[in-house]
C-alpha cells in the first residue's frame, strides 16, 4: 500500500507551527509535509519542508504529487489587521488559495480537509453573547468577509462534490510556543511578553473590550479531533463554532497582576477597536459539543498561569 502524507500550508504560522509539531508527534516526521511562501530555517532542519504560495496552483499540484498527499490543512491567510491594510491581497490570497485547495482535494480525489474559519465571520448586526451557530453574519472586514464566503465554499464543495472539508471558527488564539501576527487579538499574547520583561504593556483595544478567546494547546487539539472525528456524526460543513474562554484586557490584566502586582497597563486603541467592537463576546458551541464531543480545557485564570509559567522559562533560557 502506498503511504499517504499530509500538507499543511501555511506551516510559519501562529497556528501552523503548533500545529505541523503536534501532527509530527502524533504521525511521525517524515509522514507531515510543512509549507510556506517564506523559508523556514527551523521547520527545515525538523522536516520535510516545501516553499509554497497557495495562489501557484501548478506548484500545489506537484507537491501534492511528488509526496502523494492525501490530507490538506490550510491554513494560509491574511488576519483582520492586516487584511483591512491591503484588502485585494486578503481578498486573493483567502478566497483563491482556498478555491485552489478546494479544487485539487476535488480533481485529485484527496481524502480531507481542515480549513480555519474565525469569530471575524460574524458582524455588527450579529447577537454579541452567546453567539449562535446560525445567526445575522455581516462581516465589515475584508478578513471576515473572505472567511464568510469561504466557509460557504467549503459547505458547498462538500454538498456538490463530495470533499470532506472540516472547519473551525477560531477565537484569538493565545499559546507561548509561537507569535501571532496581524490580528485584533494579538494583545492578548503581547501583554505576557510586556508583563515579565518591561513590567508594563500599551493596549491596542479599550479595557472593556470582551472578545472569545483560546488556549492554543485547546486550539490543536479541536483541530486534531475534528479530523478524527465520525463524518456521520458532523452536521456542519461550513465552520463550526467553538469556546474557549472570554475576557477584556482589565480583566486579564487584573489577572496578571495577581502574579506580578507591579504590572502596569494603559489603554491607546487604535483602528483594531473597531473591528473588535464588530465581533462578538462570546460564542455558543453546543453543536460542536454534541457532534465530536468538543470541551475547551483552559479557562483565564488556567491560562494566564501557563502563560506566566511558560514565557518566564523562555525568557530565562535566552537571557
Ligand atoms: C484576528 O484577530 O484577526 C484573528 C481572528 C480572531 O481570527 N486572531
Amino acid at each position: 500500500m502506498e503511504t499517504k502524507r499530509t500538507l499543511v500550508i501555511g506551516a510559519s504560522g501562529q497556528v501552523g507551527t503548533e500545529l505541523t509539531a503536534a501532527l509530527r508527534n502524533q504521525y511521525g516526521v517524515d509522514a507531515i509535509i510543512a509549507s510556506d511562501i517564506h523559508p523556514d530555517e527551523k521547520l527545515q532542519k525538523q522536516g520535510p519542508f516545501e516553499l509554497l504560495n497557495v495562489l501557484d496552483k501548478p506548484r500545489l499540484e506537484a507537491i501534492i504529487d511528488q509526496y502523494q498527499i492525501d490530507t490538506i490543512y490550510h491554513l494560509a491567510a491574511l488576519l483582520s489587521a492586516t487584511g483591512e491594510k491591503n484588502p485585494p491581497l486578503a481578498w486573493d490570497l483567502n478566497c483563491n488559495g482556498l478555491l485552489n485547495v478546494l479544487n485539487v482535494m476535488r480533481d485529485k480525489g484527496l481524502k480531507q480537509l481542515f480549513w480555519p474559519s474565525t469569530i471575524a465571520v460574524f458582524g455588527p448586526h450579529t447577537p454579541r453573547e452567546e453567539t449562535p451557530q446560525f445567526c445575522v453574519m455581516d462581516p465589515n472586514t475584508m478578513y471576515g468577509l473572505t472567511k464568510l464566503v469561504g466557509e460557504r465554499l467549503c459547505e458547498y464543495y462538500f454538498e456538490k462534490y463530495g470533499v470532506d472539508v472540516r472547519s473551525i471558527r477560531y477565537p484569538g488564539l493565545i499559546g507561548w510556543k509561537s507569535a501571532p501576527g496581524g490580528g485584533t487579538t494579538d494583545y492578548a499574547v503581547h501583554i505576557f511578553y510586556a508583563a515579565l520583561q518591561t513590567g508594563e504593556y500599551t493596549c491596542f483595544l479599550s479595557e472593556d473590550t470582551r472578545l472569545p478567546m483560546m488556549h492554543m494547546e485547546d486550539a490543536i487539539r479541536a483541530t486534531i479531533d475534528l479530523m478524527h472525528a465520525d463524518a456521520s456524526r458532523l452536521t456542519i460543513r461550513s465552520s463550526y463554532n467553538i469556546s474557549g474562554c472570554s475576557f477584556t484586557p482589565r480583566e486579564l490584566s487584573n489577572i496578571i497582576k495577581e502574579s506580578l502586582p507591579d504590572f502596569v497597563i494603559k489603554y491607546e486603541p487604535d483602528y483594531r477597536q473597531a473591528i473588535a467592537d464588530s465581533w462578538p463576546q462570546s460564542i455558543d458551541d453546543n453543536i460542536a459539543q454534541n457532534d465530536w464531543d468538543w470541551k475547551p480545557k483552559y479557562n483565564t485564570a488556567k491560562l494566564t498561569e501557563d502563560m506566566l509559567i511558560h514565557i518566564r522559562e523562555m525568557l530565562a533560557e535566552k537571557a
